[in-house]
């Protein structure tokens, strides 16, 4: 519980042994529930995972979107909380998170790892396709939005039933935000967070997954 909110976290996880054992680790006290995500992983990431207290949900088929819409259907919390299973996004920030979540009265919080601090977080090449991708959502969606690909949210767990996710995939990311930002209904804000180097071998395909997450907003914003 955090201020008599209680707290789901939602971990995606695909062969992330050494990353979910130190994010499981440090895991602050007052979440209530954790649940890893796991799409059959061929490494430990269900028995670290399970060793450490957390729930794991197994699902079968591949996906970012699709492990994250398994684990939403599983969480409890008044709030979730999502984040990588690679140690990139800031576990000991969730207090910093969930306060500024409830300081700007908002619904939906995202954390922006930009400006990057740490230089070995990211690629030129991946900073340059974030820039790109973000320009191009808040073009289309009329909204500044300097982070579209984060993976690190806060959002008010009844804030899903408003909601129309449809990607299985990396575009999961880019289409929650949209869903939070279009919804009169629902307030959106962004704030900055410390980005720094997954442990563990990336699973995102630069050009493959940027050039489908583009081609995910066109689709979103004209096809309706
Ligand atoms: N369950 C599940 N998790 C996935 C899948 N693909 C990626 N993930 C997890 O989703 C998170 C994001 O994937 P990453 O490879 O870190 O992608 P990224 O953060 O864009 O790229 P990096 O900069 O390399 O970290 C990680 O925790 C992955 O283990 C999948 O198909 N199923
Ligand atoms: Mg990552």
């Amino acid at each position: 519980m955090y201020k008599s909110q209680s707290i789901t976290v939602i971990i995606p996880c695909l062969n992330e042994e050494q990353g979910i054992e130190r994010v499981l680790r440090a895991m602050p006290e007052f979440v209530d529930e954790v649940i890893v995500v796991d799409n059959a992983s061929t490494d430990r990431t269900t028995e670290v995972a399970i060793s450490l207290g957390a729930k794991v949900i197994r699902e079968d088929v591949r996906g970012y979107g699709r492990a994250y819409k398994r684990g939403f259907a599983a969480a409890t919390g008044d709030l979730v909380v999502t984040l990588d299973g690679d140690q990139s996004y800031p576990v000991d920030a969730l207090s910093y998170l969930i306060e500024a979540f409830l300081h700007l009265s908002v619904d939906f919080l995202s954390a922006s790892r930009f400006p990057v601090r740490d230089r070995q977080a990211m690629s030129w090449r991946n900073k340059i396709g974030n820039l790109a991708l973000s320009l191009s959502m808040s073009v289309l969606f009329f909204r500044w939005v300097r982070d579209s690909q984060s993976g690190m949210w806060v959002f008010r767990r009844s804030i899903l039933e408003h909601m129309k996710l449809e990607s299985d995939g990396m575009a999961f990311s880019e289409e929650i935000k949209i869903e939070a930002l279009r919804d009169p209904r629902i307030r959106f804000g962004e704030i900055s967070i410390l980005y720094s180097s997954r442990m563990g071998e990336t699973k995102l395909n630069l050009w493959r997954d940027g050039f489908q997450n583009l081609a995910f907003l066109a689709k979103k914003r004209f096809w309706r």
